[in-house]
């Protein structure tokens, strides 16, 4: 399999940490989303991903995958052991649940695209902008730590999607100098999944195209 993607990408992150959680081995094929314009809007990636965003991941028959959760749920259905969502019904709606608050809430609001559209269309200023994207993370983070149940995962003692979402997302939140002292919930299931090998690996400094 060849996955596209980029370092710092949140998204691409959490398709790492899933491939592996199952043990399957990958390409990386860097795409930079700055440098000379940004590499997702060439011709030759839209092709892969009209969209011009990462991750995609072309699969062996050549089938190309996007969408970072639907992609993590390829991968579960295809290769169940280790399981990331939980068997039982109403659990797996709340596992659903706090990962949609990141890709659903978070994300597109805090996404390079958008960030970028703030600055150079709508002109505003960089301390603006990081205004908005503080405001957007900690008014999730806030309703993410009312919810989370260190165990010492998310939901307890087995990973999840919901780590999956969440250790990206705090990376990006530390990037960005977001104060994290009021999420203590979060940071302990952030370090505990980093422990982890699987995460590790996916971690941002320790892919190729890291700078
Ligand atoms: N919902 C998509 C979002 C993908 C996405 O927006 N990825 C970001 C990187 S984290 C990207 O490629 N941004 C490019 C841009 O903003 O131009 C997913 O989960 O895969």
């Amino acid at each position: 399999m060849k996955l596209y993607t980029y370092y710092r990408s949140s998204t691409a992150y959490r398709v790492r940490i899933a491939l592996n959680l199952k043990g399957l081995a990958y390409e990386a094929i860097p795409i930079h989303l700055t440098k000379g314009g940004g590499g997702q809007h060439s011709a030759e990636y839209r092709a892969l991903n009209p969209l011009g965003r990462v991750p995609s991941l072309v699969l062996d028959s050549g089938e190309v995958l996007t969408q970072s959760l639907a992609i993590v749920d390829y991968l579960d259905e295809t290769h169940p052991n280790p399981a990331l969502l939980p068997s039982d019904p109403v659990q797996r709606a709340k596992v659903r649940a706090f990962s949609q608050v990141i890709a659903c809430d978070i994300h597109p609001v805090n996404n390079l695209i958008t960030l970028q559209y703030l600055r150079r269309v709508l002109k505003h200023e960089q301390p603006e902008i990081d205004a908005w994207y503080h405001h957007w993370i900690l008014q999730a983070f806030e309703a993410l730590e009312a919810t989370v149940k260190p165990g010492p995962y998310a939901f307890g003692g087995a990973v999840t999607l919901a780590d999956i979402c969440l250790v990206p997302q705090v990376y990006n939140a530390r990037r960005l100098k977001v104060p994290l002292d009021k999420f203590p919930k979060l940071v302990a299931v952030d370090a505990a999944c980093l422990a982890l090998p699987a995460f590790d690996r996916a971690r941002p400094e320790n892919q190729p195209d890291a700078e």
